[in-house]
């Protein structure tokens, strides 16, 4: 049953299916918010996209464009390849606008098949055509390079909704209940990489309490671990708190590299963007 789902088709249907390495997945599918709560499960699809061989040509695409990561922590070797709405947004419309034409030139003219190819596998997971948003960033890739300041310590604990800082007036009307987020890794450390997600927290509740209430939260529910495998697609709502797992990377070569992005359901398509 792995790497087939249909986010937007049908609400209400949840199934589960077995990885060869023996994890069981809760595959749910939603319109909104509250299905997942409705589900009462989380919903993760996987899609092998990249064979090991494809992986690794793409890795090498972004050594090549070393030039062009912007560094994302001061001195410490986290970078992106392409603008990213959560990180550029903040910044000013000018500098995301700035960063995204840049980096999507770059992008798109290195790997036109990778999104292409994207698109396609999105698309037929989603069951509706999808589009790069136009006037934001492409997916782009998220580069963690060994660091021990990184040892350890996890991503920010987040619900994703880097589409506040996306302008939608120039798309046509978007459903905030139908969103997407998708990452492929490109490059895991040896010690394995992915994705951590607290189960049962309701978004809603999330955005609207403080800082020291979300710890509580976090505290409180239960915690899982999605590992990660090079190549192969996991596509989810974003809505379901979660962060980049805390990894060790031990070897000063190691690194984890992954292509990330988002998407909104607009009339019956899905717009993509970073
Ligand atoms: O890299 C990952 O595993 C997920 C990143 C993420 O949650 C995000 O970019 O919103
Ligand atoms: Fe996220």
């Amino acid at each position: 049953m792995g790497g087939f789902c249909h986010i937007f088709k049908q609400s209400r249907f949840a199934f589960l299916y077995s990885r060869s390495d023996g994890l069981d997945l809760r595959v749910a599918v939603y319109y909104s918010r509250s299905m997942i709560n409705v589900a009462g499960g989380v919903e993760f699809c996987e899609i092998p996209m990249l064979s090991d061989a494809g992986a690794e040509d793409l890795a090498r695409g972004v050594h090549s464009l070393r030039a062009h990561w912007i560094p994302r922590a001061g001195a410490l070797p986290f970078f992106t390849l392409g603008a990213a709405a959560y990180l550029d947004g903040p910044l000013g419309g000018e500098v995301y606008r700035h960063r995204r034409e840049a980096g999507n030139g770059v992008l798109q003219g290195n790997f036109a098949e990778l999104y292409s190819e994207l698109s396609h596998i999105l698309s037929e997971t989603l069951g509706m055509p999808v589009e790069w948003h136009p006037a934001a960033a492409l997916p782009g890739f998220h580069i963690y390079q060994m660091h021990r300041a990184f040892y350890g310590r996890g991503g920010s604990i987040h619900l994703d909704l880097q589409y506040d800082h996306v302008n939608w007036g120039i798309v046509g009307d978007p459903d905030f209940g139908s969103v997407i987020s998708f990452t492929l890794p490109v490059v895991l450390p040896a010690a394995g990489g992915g994705l951590r997600w607290w189960e049962g927290i309701d978004p809603d509740v999330w955005t609207a309490v403080s800082k020291p209430e979300r710890q509580r939260m976090i505290r409180e529910a239960p915690l899982h671990y999605l590992p990660y495998r090079v190549g192969t697609l996991v596509v989810h709502s974003g809505q379901i708190v979660h962060q980049i797992a805390p990894g060790q990377m031990l070897e000063s070569n190691e690194e984890r590299v992954t292509l990330q992005g988002h998407g909104i359901r607009v009339g019956d398509r899905v717009v993509c963007y970073w």
